[in-house]
């Protein structure tokens, strides 16, 4: 018998810009995924942008930014795939039907803040972009699945991106809490959960594995603050959240991750602890403990980091602490002080491989035991309920007879819902397991449709071809059995 709770919200999740599409439709402003191209393993995605009357384009993915003074340019040469993505903006119905069919208990998605606010800085919200959310929300209703919203999922409105600098002035931050606001006002009979931002963390984790790996001090103090910055909008956020409902849950997201000492050189422990305070902890203790670590002032020393916090900063924070831990786990990672053969790839591994797991053609280990050790270890250690808000494996899939054979893919879900039982059996209070992609989608890190996670297929390729028809693979039919079963049938 499985340990989960009764009430165990089994779903899956997306994020706004990934799926939606009709980039330009419904009073919708640009936002920097806009204007962000295609990539794969070996080629990273661009941001395109002119300056001083030149175009250009910088590598960048998850909401990196622009040179300075630059303004985001759409080039009639490129290929952006978050255009259309899957076109969820006109297929919400056919796919949330099928997510009904599955047994889904909750689903995942974001809120493009450039439908609501075109450019971030407008008076009043744009109505067509609070109607088509509010139907997308009464449709889920409607088959019984609770909606789970992400605010702020990589996609900042690039007027504000433009203007601001990637959060370097602290104006983002009301424009947050006002854009916050606005939804918990708009949807508070029809949200309960909430997530502040997606993957907050990542501004540190990312930092070495994207570009060339050189990282210059100024790099870490752009990305302390920015964290600062949005530390203090999350906190805000819950705050005025919990006044408008009380019953609101209000979560943060980090990218999980845990990270073993390469070898039992000590070094390598305290190498390990040290990666995980910085890509890990930082984060997590600033929203669910609501102050920075005691391991923060070194981190900041380390890179001559100078931040700055205003008056009243750290009482907020310490007020607008997170209801619950909710975070993605997909890898492990390994550290080591030293000379190692062959490196992890791909934009969440870091360090050396682990001889001990087997990788994916994207070059991320699957490691069901980190996810146990990971919920068990943040348990403990905030004490706060949790969710597993993404997780899955990114494959190429091979469309036969109108369907995919994906048991590459049960499998790898099999070993990690096992994990989260083991987790559960042990104690972490567990409220929710939404699979990364559960229809297929735009890759974040390769803007690849050939990168998929989906239980069901969605016909569209990597240069935008294809009718976007909707097919359910095997896994869509084992997951359908594992809800039923709520975890007893794997
Ligand atoms: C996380 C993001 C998602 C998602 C996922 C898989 O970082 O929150 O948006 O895309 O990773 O990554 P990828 O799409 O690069 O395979």
């Amino acid at each position: 018998m499985a340990h989960f709770r009764k009430d165990f919200l089994w779903g899956g999740a997306v994020a706004a810009n990934q799926v939606e599409g009709g980039y330009n439709e419904g009073g919708k402003g640009l936002s920097v995924t806009d204007i962000t191209t295609a990539g794969s393993l070996e080629s990273p995605r661009y941001l395109t942008y002119t300056l001083d009357g030149k175009d250009g384009k910088v590598a960048g993915m998850f909401a990196s930014s622009l040179p300075k003074g630059a303004k985001g340019k759409i080039f009639d040469n490129e290929y952006y795939p978050n255009h259309v993505a899957i076109d969820f903006y006109h297929h919400y119905k056919e796919d949330i039907k099928m997510f009904a069919d599955m047994g889904f208990k909750v689903f995942r998605t974001s809120i493009a803040w450039t439908r609501i606010f075109p450019t971030g800085e407008e008076d009043k919200p744009n109505q067509e972009g609070l109607d088509f959310y509010r139907r997308v929300f009464e449709e889920l209703k409607k088959n019984g699945i609770e909606p789970l919203v992400t605010i702020s999922h990589y996609e900042d409105p690039l007027a504000l991106g433009e203007k601001y600098n990637d959060w370097q002035d602290r104006k983002m931050i009301d424009l947050y809490v006002k854009y916050a606001t606005t939804l918990f006002k708009e949807y508070k009979d029809l949200v309960k959960y909430w997530l502040t931002f997606n993957e907050i963390n990542s501004s540190l984790m990312f930092l070495k594995l994207v570009g060339d790996g050189k990282v210059s001090d100024a790099d870490y103090q752009k990305a302390y603050q920015k964290l600062h910055h949005q530390f203090v909008a999350s906190a805000k956020a819950v705050v005025a959240g919990h006044k408008i409902n009380p019953d609101f849950m209000i979560g943060n997201m980090i990218a999980g991750s845990v990270y073993y000492p390469g070898t039992p050189d000590p070094k390598d422990a305290l190498a390990a602890r040290y990666e995980e305070e910085l890509s890990q902890l930082y984060c997590a203790d600033a929203q669910a403990k609501g102050e920075y670590p005691s391991f923060a002032k070194r981190l900041w020393d380390e890179h001559n980091v100078h931040l700055k916090i205003e008056d009243g900063d750290l009482e907020v924070m310490k007020e607008g602490k997170v209801d619950m831990y909710t975070f993605s786990y997909y890898m492990s990672n390994m550290v080591t002080t030293h000379d190692v053969g062959e490196k992890a790839k791909g934009n969440f591994a870091a360090g050396a491989k682990n001889p001990y797991l087997e990788y994916s053609e994207w070059g991320w280990s699957t490691d069901p035991d980190g996810l146990q050790l990971y919920l068990e270890k943040m348990y403990d250690r905030y004490g706060i309920p949790m969710m597993v808000v993404e997780n899955g494996l990114g494959a190429v899939d091979k469309l036969e007879d109108g369907t995919v054979h994906d048991d590459y893919r049960i499998d790898y879900l099999r070993k990690h819902i096992k994990a989260m039982d083991k987790a559960v059996e042990h104690g972490v209070d567990l409220l929710a397991y939404t699979t990364w992609g559960c229809i297929d989608c735009v890759s974040a890190g390769t803007g690849q449709m050939s990168k998929r996670y989906g239980f069901i297929y969605v016909d569209r390729d990597d240069k935008g071809e294809g009718t976007l028809k909707r097919l359910p693979k095997d896994s869509y039919y084992w997951y359908q059995k594992v809800i039923a079963s709520n975890g007893d049938e794997l």
